[in-house]
């Protein structure tokens, strides 16, 4: 290795550990045009290293819910209602962390496969570097997300701030089943708990099955390695699964037979149900849908006027089927455009436009996954679930429109 890199130093036109510096024979193009102001005849800014948004968009930001009682305990949302497209930005990609977020140096990081396999197996992250990668975009949702919409009054904050316990990117990695049949997976084998380096070593137990589906270790996050907060430098992604099985800043893999029944899949992220049992491992997120913009707390500018309805939907049981939209409180509903590609498990945006007629409306949409899964109404949803529940909150989002232009957030 040392004596290669010696030769291709020495056949480069690099000279050696010095730095690179390009005298390209660039055109002076920077002449003074008559007419201009003086500072559009300057130069602008310096380049920069890393990209950073413009400073006219420092409002658009996650919002921080942190549980002031457990110090590294919370929330930060995605702002859904000022994105466009489908990909969250890695900056502002919604966050939930039980322990804050740990400093891990990826030379010191090692992760393991252990329990009922053939061979335990010990990893670097330079190790899973060379595995062979694939790439997926798929969304990751909180099972806590929209919770706040179990409460009898309607919160009026923005709709990333209620509903963006969500995100959507493209993550690249390696895929469990590679590591698993590298390891041997011994027949008793049932179920896997995974754990992550952070605090409190949250963990989670995942049937088995789905580790040999698609799951697979991330490592990269649309493009570049992972963020801190995103679980730096490995995590598990389980396409379409609840937001907590996706450890973060993943140590382990521990194959057993039968769940560890941890905090996290006991006390926490179990759903009350109406006749007081709770029910647990409710892995696949529902289908679900929101209208981003307009939504609860713009105004709108003309009235009457024409706008474009514009929001987001995604399903854990596949690809999104069909958006239903309806500006009369689910009286009538029109079928939205889906942009394309539509991907499995990933988040699809669907626009449609609208004349309002400057009356009192009220926007909702409503999803159809390819598995026939229809989003149900919020009294069709408390119906089945209860009023105690706290996770698994998918129910039609309803933003009333007043005379005013002024945008609210109803139960309708
Ligand atoms: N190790 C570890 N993994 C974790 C968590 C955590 O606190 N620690 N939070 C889980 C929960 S509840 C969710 S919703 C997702 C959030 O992922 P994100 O912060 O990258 O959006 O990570 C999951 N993985
Ligand atoms: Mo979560």
């Amino acid at each position: 290795m040392t004596l290669r890199r010696r030769n291709f130093l020495k056949n480069s036109l690099l000279p050696s550990g010095g730095a690179m510096i390009f005298s390209l024979p660039f055109r002076a193009d920077s002449q003074a045009v008559p007419g201009l102001p003086a500072s559009m005849q300057q130069p602008g800014k310096p380049f920069s290293n890393y990209g950073q948004p413009s400073e006219y968009e420092k409002t658009v930001i996650r919002w921080i819910s942190a549980n002031a009682e457990v110090p590294g305990n919370g929330v930060s949302w995605s702002p859904l209602h000022e994105l466009a497209g489908t990909i969250t930005p890695n900056g502002l990609h919604f966050e939930r962390h039980h322990n804050g977020v740990p400093e891990i140096d990826p030379k010191q990081h090692e992760f393991v496969i252990s329990g009922l396999v053939e061979r335990p197996l010990q990893f670097s992250v330079m190790d899973l570097l060379r595995y062979p990668m694939h790439s997926r975009i798929c969304f990751i949702e909180c099972g806590g997300n929209s919770n706040t919409s179990w409460r009898t009054e309607p919160v009026q904050s923005a709709a990333g701030y209620t509903h963006g316990l969500v995100s959507n990117a493209e993550w690249t990695g390696v895929p469990v089943k590679l590591l698993l049949k590298e390891a041997g997976v011994k027949s008793e084998a049932k179920w896997v708990v995974a754990e992550g380096a952070d605090g409190a070593s949250l963990n989670l137990s995942i049937p088995l099955e789905k580790l040999l589906d698609d799951a697979f270790i991330a490592l990269y996050q649309n493009g570049e390695r992972l963020r801190p907060e995103n679980g730096y430098p490995m995590r598990l992604i389980l396409p379409g699964w609840e937001g907590i099985t996706q450890v973060k800043w993943l140590r382990q893999l521990l194959l057993v037979e039968t769940p560890a029944q941890s905090r996290d899949e006991t006390a926490q992220y179990t759903e009350l149900m109406p006749d007081g049992k709770a029910q647990q491992f409710s892995f696949i997120m529902q289908p679900k849908s929101i209208i981003t913009s307009p939504s609860v707390g713009m105004v709108l500018p003309d009235n009457p006027g024409i706008y474009q309805i514009s929001g987001l939907a995604w399903s854990g049981f596949g690809k999104v089927a069909k958006v239903e939209v309806s500006c009369d409180g689910g009286e009538s509903w029109q079928e939205a455009s889906l942009q394309t590609p539509v991907l499995d498990k990933a988040f699809t945006r669907f626009t449609i436009g609208w004349q309002w007629n400057g009356e009192t409306a009220i926007l909702q949409s409503r999803v159809t996954d390819e598995a026939g899964n229809i989003q149900p109404s919020r009294e069709m949803l408390v119906t089945e679930k209860g009023k105690h529940n706290f996770f698994h909150y998918n129910a039609i989002i309803s933003w009333e429109v007043d005379p005013s232009g002024e945008i609210f957030h109803v139960y309708a």
